[in-house]
């Protein structure tokens, strides 16, 4: 009789990595060693046993044959994509001469890094690497791209305060979703919002497109891209002028209604009509319905901050609640980033001790500029790129392409593929996908803290970030106990670190479990505003910002472990609207492109994958029937867009899901597959009012058929 061998197979708790408010727990089943299938956990509350369509079949983007799995140098031009393999000892041994020789020559802030979110994991996302570039002295690479104005503006009048727990809001009653498409970017947030429609709740979405979510809401309102801050003052004209405030709340919790109460005067229904694009009854009757239906939840998304009122108008929007008196129930008030409940040291993890005085600070969004030495200080020599695909996500692309051709810029990318940015390297290091790591992980969209435990080995040579920088941090003989801590060192000394939030939660008991809630009030309870306490400095909300009218402010988040105040560039304190400083190029480019996310990418990740590439189909933009006629465009033509930044080439839809006026350009194609530049060639470079966040919403285009 013959043995059989016996089938292996396990499963693994893991957590999706991705830059995606959700933070699902995932289960990875491992036959014989093998990743077999990537499933939702049933057990956590949000994620409900559900991935995502992005996230459904991981395993196939982990053994996908493209997979960067071994070092690589340079063999052709730059940009062409000729890699030979190297061994790990060679690149780093090239890596430590090319930066010593660039220090002696240029001093070290000629060397920068660039990185952002490719995996957000408390190890390997956001925070790994600073305190290795601090230490070289490199310059400070500042990362306002993604919702640095909104939070700066939230700070500043709600203070770093989560305002309702996402699982709360099955207890509101009515439900604004403001720029925000959650059924592809924070896809569990939703089905609470239904249960709370089983309930009796009416949800509304505040959004320039006719969205998957726009379309599944009970009220769609399409206004004009940028003139949110103008809309949420024409509720507080309405809502102050009809008396629907909450007195109490107000004479209790907040300071400055009165010069609020002023400004809103300039704002009456009429006027904001015209700026939004609006009818006014559509104003007055959302007004209402707000005011007079509580608990209402607003729920913000990115999107409405990627204009030059970006902030004002997340000033005006959190605002709102205080007026109502929302906050004083379960599901009542305003939803952000549940971030802020994590008890994340930024400064333990970002090091910003360790950044030599005077150190220049240079922001991601203009790295065109300083590849083109449009930057204070020594030109840039070397660029290290990792959990980052700039080419796509940045604007400028025009400008990023041609300093990464530099001859003279020596440039490392990190990367798992083969992407237009790391096309132009001339060392890829490789790295490891998240079923090769561990990692803890935070969350932006809900309050439970998650483990990824690694599930299988690692393919080939790719490393997690972390060992990365250890072995670049061992080669420049950097010697700080910092650089030497294990994976499993950094988990314990995070979980140490500990705030009440943490206590009780162990590594034991994640390995267990998956993940653990934060210690907070259970959902059915929390409403911590009830009875105000904001961490702001008058611990109201601050409806007039004093510390507004002293300066700007760039968040923590997004700034080495700091809240960056700027003296001299006060703001309104009060919310405000400005039109958009692009609209002078009207007459020569009189359609305003947007450019949200693509629903089956995250970002440029997953742009290369044919599963996904199939949902989100071919590289295109869309257009209003009444725009497209004009230019005699027709539904499925290839067609040029363009305006003095840049160009690029996409098949037009034609439809009624955006306004006249507007185009849609999703963002995540990568110019390699696309044969074209993508939107971001053609995206506006100004900083927004607050935080340094970019603008992109404001981008004025002309589009053109191709023949
Ligand atoms: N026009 C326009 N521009 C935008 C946006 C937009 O909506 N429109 N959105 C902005 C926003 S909100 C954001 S957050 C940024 C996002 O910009 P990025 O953070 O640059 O996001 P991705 O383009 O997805 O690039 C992440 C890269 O990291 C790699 N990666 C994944 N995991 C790892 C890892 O563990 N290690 C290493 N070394 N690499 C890894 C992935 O393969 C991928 O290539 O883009 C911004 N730019
Ligand atoms: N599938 C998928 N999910 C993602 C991502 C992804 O790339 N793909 N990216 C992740 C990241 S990094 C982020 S930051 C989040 C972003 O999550 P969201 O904020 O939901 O992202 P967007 O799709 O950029 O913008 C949301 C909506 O805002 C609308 N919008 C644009 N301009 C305005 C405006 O001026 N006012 C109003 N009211 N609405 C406006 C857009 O039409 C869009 O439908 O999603 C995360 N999740
Ligand atoms: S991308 Fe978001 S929704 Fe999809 S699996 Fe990851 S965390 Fe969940
Ligand atoms: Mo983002």
């Amino acid at each position: 009789m013959s043995t059989q061998p016996v089938a292996s197979k396990r499963i693994v708790k893991a957590a999706c990595p991705l830059d995606c408010p959700d933070t699902c727990t995932m289960l990875v089943t491992i036959e014989d060693g093998v990743a077999t299938s990537v499933k939702g956990d049933p057990t956590h509350p949000m994620t409900a046993g559900h991935l995502c369509a992005k996230m459904n079949h991981y395993q196939e983007k982990v053994y996908n044959p493209d997979r960067i799995l071994y070092p690589l140098k340079r063999i052709g031009p730059k940009g062409e994509g000729q890699f030979a393999r190297i061994t790990w000892d060679e690149a780093l041994d090239e890596i430590a001469s090319k930066f010593q020789s660039i220090i002696s020559e240029y001093g070290s802030q000629a060397i920068l890094p660039y990185s952002y979110l490719g995996t957000q994991g408390i190890l390997n996302g956001l925070t790994v690497g600073d305190a290795f570039f601090h230490k070289l002295g490199a310059s400070v690479s500042e990362r306002t791209f993604c919702d640095s104005g909104a939070t700066s503006a939230y700070d500043f009048t709600l203070g770093p305060a989560v305002g309702l727990d996402p699982e709360s809001i099955v207890h509101s009653k009515y439900i604004i979703v403001w720029g925000a498409n959650l059924l592809s970017n924070n896809l569990h947030q939703w089905k609470f919002m239904t249960e709370a429609r089983k309930r009796g709740a009416k949800i509304v979405v505040i959004d320039p497109i006719h969205t998957k979510t726009a379309g599944q809401a009970d009220w769609h309102i399409a206004l004009r891209p940028g003139t949110d801050s103008a809309l949420a003052l024409g509720m507080m004209n309405v809502i102050i002028n009809e008396n629907l405030i909450d007195a109490d709340y107000v004479d209790n919790y907040t300071v400055g209604y009165s010069e609020l109460k002023e400004r809103a005067q300039q704002f009456p229904p009429s006027r904001v009509a015209e700026i939004t694009g609006l009818s006014e009854a559509t104003i007055t009757q959302l007004a209402r319905e707000y005011a007079t239906t509580q608990p209402a939840a607003i729920r913000v998304g990115v999107g409405m901050e990627r204009n030059r009122n970006g902030g004002q108008s997340m000033r005006a929007i959190a605002s709102l609640p205080a007026l109502v008196g929302a906050f004083r129930k379960p599901g009542g008030g305003i939803l952000q980033l549940s971030l802020y409940n994590f008890p994340l040291r930024w400064d333990r993890m970002l090091r910003p001790d360790m950044i030599k005085p005077g150190t220049r600070v240079i922001n991601q969004w203009r790295l065109g500029k300083a590849l083109a030495g449009e930057v204070e200080g020594p030109p840039v020599k070397a660029l290290v790129v990792y959990n980052s695909n700039p080419v796509v996500s940045t604007a400028d692309q025009g400008g990023v392409l041609r300093g990464l051709a530099r001859e003279d810029l020596f440039t490392v990318v990190s990367e798992q593929f083969l992407t237009d940015t790391a096309r132009y390297a001339d060392l890829i290091l490789p790295a490891t996908s998240q079923l090769e790591q561990l990692d803890i992980m935070f969350s932006w969209g809900h309050h439970y803290l998650t483990l990824n435990q690694p599930a299988i080995a690692p393919l080939g040579e790719a490393v997690p970030n972390t060992e990365m920088f250890r072995r670049l941090a061992e080669r420049m003989g950097f010697d700080d106990d910092c650089f030497k801590l294990t994976d499993e060192q950094m988990v314990e000394q995070f979980l140490e670190w500990s705030a009440p939030q943490l206590q009780g939660i162990t590594v034991e008991s994640l390995q267990e479990t998956g993940f653990a809630r934060l210690n907070l009030p259970h959902p059915d309870e929390y409403a911590p505003f009830a009875e105000g306490g904001f961490p702001t400095p008058s611990g109201k909300v601050e409806l007039y910002s004093s510390a507004a009218a002293n300066g700007n402010m760039v968040s923590i988040l997004f700034r080495e472990g700091y809240n960056e105040f700027q003296p001299g560039e006060p703001l309104d304190p009060l919310p405000n609207y400005r039109e958009s400083a692009e609209l002078q190029f009207k007459d020569q480019y009189p359609l305003n492109m947007i450019s949200p996310k693509s629903h089956a990418f995250i970002n440029s990740s997953f742009g290369n994958l044919d599963r996904q590439r199939r949902i989100v189909g071919e590289p295109h933009i869309v257009l209003h029937p009444n725009d497209a006629e004009k230019r005699s465009i027709q539904d499925g033509q290839k067609v040029r867009m363009f305006n003095s930044r840049g160009s690029m080439e996409a098949v037009a839809k034609v439809n009624e899901t955006v306004l006249p006026g507007v185009v849609v350009a999703p963002v995540g194609y990568w110019s390699s597959l696309a044969n074209s530049s993508t939107s971001n060639a053609l995206t506006a470079l100004e900083y927004a009012d607050f935080g340094r966040a970019p603008t992109f919403s404001d981008t004025q285009v002309e589009v053109e058929s191709v023949r």
